[in-house]
């Protein structure tokens, strides 16, 4: 993780160099209404489906198929929302995915990455984000304030991700979503069984989505009786060579 945040530092360096927040201002996608993550987590399945080509985890998920063709089925057959990753050293996204599929479908769109500098916020609404995730791992409670703060004055929601009771600490009444990932980061290690203890901690009445390593339906079932709101999936549909016809399966 650490390694990642700092090349995500120097990235985010280059990239001002290159193009001011006046600019990203300009963008076409820049003053759009934004889809609501929360409105259609309790309208539809409940899942957000994520596009992923890679991991540092796994490795190639799949790297054959367009965000287009895989955002489109998801949102044909009920998805609530698409996690596209925007990240290129570690998961071979790109601005380009979330770019290519704006226009195309009606559902929120959560930019997937690893948010430390505040320019990655107008970044985010620039290329028609939604919804942005907050890693409570790389910030300080403080900073989760000040970020949510800034995402909701361009109008994109925040799911904050936590993984410890340590965590705990970082979520704040702003928040719109508490996400807890059943992987650790560190380790990799997928246990469901530490989200659910987490998620009986969480103050009442608070969003939450479980997030990660949901390989079948049995999993999926388990978290949602415990009252986990919302579901991110992606791995389980990607290494599928048709990942929007293994979610149609899936939510059938
Ligand atoms: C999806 P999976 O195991 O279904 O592919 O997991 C998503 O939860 C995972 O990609 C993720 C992630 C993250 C990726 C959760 N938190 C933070 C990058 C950064």
């Amino acid at each position: 993780l650490d390694k990642i945040i700092a090349r995500k530092k120097q990235e985010i360096k280059d990239s001002k160099s290159k193009i001011s927040v006046e600019q990203l201002k300009d963008s076409e996608f820049f003053g759009r209404k934004t889809f609501s993550l929360k409105e259609s987590l309790e309208s539809k399945s409940g899942i957000i489906a994520e596009f992923k080509r890679q991991s540092p985890s796994k490795g190639i998920i799949n790297n054959q198929i367009s965000a287009l063709e895989v955002a489109s089925d998801y949102e044909k057959f009920g998805a609530s929302g698409i996690s596209i990753l925007t990240d290129k050293d570690f998961f071979g996204g790109s601005f380009d995915d979330i770019l290519s599929v704006r226009n195309h479908i009606q559902i929120p769109i959560l930019r997937k990455d690893f948010m430390v500098d505040e320019y990655q916020f107008y970044e985010a609404k620039s290329i028609g984000a939604d919804v942005i995730l907050l890693i409570a791992a790389c910030l300080s409670p403080n900073q989760v304030l000040e970020f949510t703060e800034l995402a909701h004055d361009l109008d994109l929601e925040v799911l904050l991700e936590i993984h410890t009771e340590k965590e705990l600490q970082h979520i704040n009444t702003n928040i719109d979503f508490v996400g807890i990932n059943n992987r650790n980061l560190k380790d990799f290690k997928v246990d469901l069984q530490h989200s659910v203890n987490l998620k009986n901690q969480l103050p009442e009445n608070i969003l939450s989505v479980a997030e990660s390593g949901i390989y079948n339906e049995e999993d999926f079932k388990y978290l949602k009786e415990k009252g986990f709101n919302g579901f991110l999936m992606g791995e389980y549909f990607m290494k599928n060579e048709n990942p929007g016809n293994k979610f149609r399966e899936f939510i059938s």
